[in-house]
């Protein structure tokens, strides 16, 4: 059975999936629906882990991460990119404008503004603020769980059943300067291939690389397995290999050509929002320790 046009996305991003949702249902193609929702979560300031108002690293600097595939297996990335809003946008320019993946750093950002992006102080009073309260004890410590306040990952199958995904981060709070996590990385944060389906993942980003999370997802469907045993293998083999998975989170969705959607998560908490006909619905994932 055919289940879509669709649109997917880690945690209760329901505005983002809506606007994806929405354009898909008017014919809007996979990889125009997907960048413009996750767009969403890039401007809301008060999610304080995805693009404008995200939470800057120990000392102070917002960095951001993102990244994009489409139908045809391009891929675009950024990494480490400071003052601009939309990084998810930035990565489409890099897939479609250069002979490259992924751009970092000064060499992003002067990208970035060779394409008419806009630069901005993305550092808002309120994470200006959080970050020095946390400057006080400067503990170190992975955040298990935040609800409705992540790093968005999105998939869309669009009415000709082709899909395209999105991925965009201001990576953990408080993060080491310079530091990278999974989602600006193809095959660890997202993976798309149109004949098999896609995968995107949230949480620990370390754990998440070490494992190629979001391509080992993608690989177990095309041997056979469903989006909801892909993704719960993942999982597993993410705890086989981390003896500390009870001090992290990673949560992973998937979802087929036909359009059926996985989700699995270490710990309880996650949820996948989905648009589907007319209906935005939030979903609590499984999890391996509930
Ligand atoms: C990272 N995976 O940078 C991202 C962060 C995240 O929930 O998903 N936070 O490691």
């Amino acid at each position: 059975t055919k289940n879509y046009p669709v649109a997917v996305a880690t945690w209760n991003f329901q505005n983002a999936t809506r606007k994806a949702g929405e354009l898909l249902y008017q014919g809007t193609s996979a990889l125009d629906a997907v960048e413009q929702g996750v767009r969403v979560e890039e401007s809301n300031l008060k999610n304080t882990t995805v693009g404008d108002g995200g939470a800057p690293d120990r000392d102070g600097n917002v960095t951001l991460d993102a990244c994009i595939m489409n139908p045809e297996g391009n891929a675009g990335s950024v990494a480490y990119l400071k003052h601009i809003a939309h990084p998810v946008s930035v990565a489409r320019k890099v897939m479609e404008e250069t002979p490259h993946v992924m751009l970092v750093g000064e060499g992003a950002l002067q990208f970035a503004l060779q394409n008419g992006f806009e630069k901005k102080d993305l550092l808002t009073k309120e994470s200006e603020k959080a970050w020095k309260e946390w400057l006080k004890e400067k503990e170190y410590k992975p955040i298990i769980n935040i609800e409705n306040h992540d790093t968005i990952g999105m998939l869309c199958l669009d009415e000709n059943g082709d899909m395209a995904g999105a991925c965009t981060t201001s990576g953990l709070a408080y993060k080491m300067n310079g530091r990278v996590g999974d989602s600006p990385i193809i095959g660890a944060g997202l993976f798309v291939d149109n004949e098999i389906g896609g995968a995107t993942a949230t949480g620990m980003g370390e754990a998440v690389m070490k494992s190629v999370g979001s391509f080992l997802v993608v690989e177990l469907m095309r041997q056979g397995k469903s989006p909801q045993q892909a993704c719960e293998e993942a999982v597993k083999r993410i705890v086989g290999k981390n003896s500390n998975y009870n001090d992290f989170q990673v949560g992973f969705i998937a979802m087929n050509k036909q359009g059926d959607i996985g989700s699995y998560c270490i710990h309880g908490g996650f949820s996948y929002a989905k648009y589907y006909k007319g209906e935005s619905t939030n979903t609590k994932s499984d999890s391996f320790l509930r």
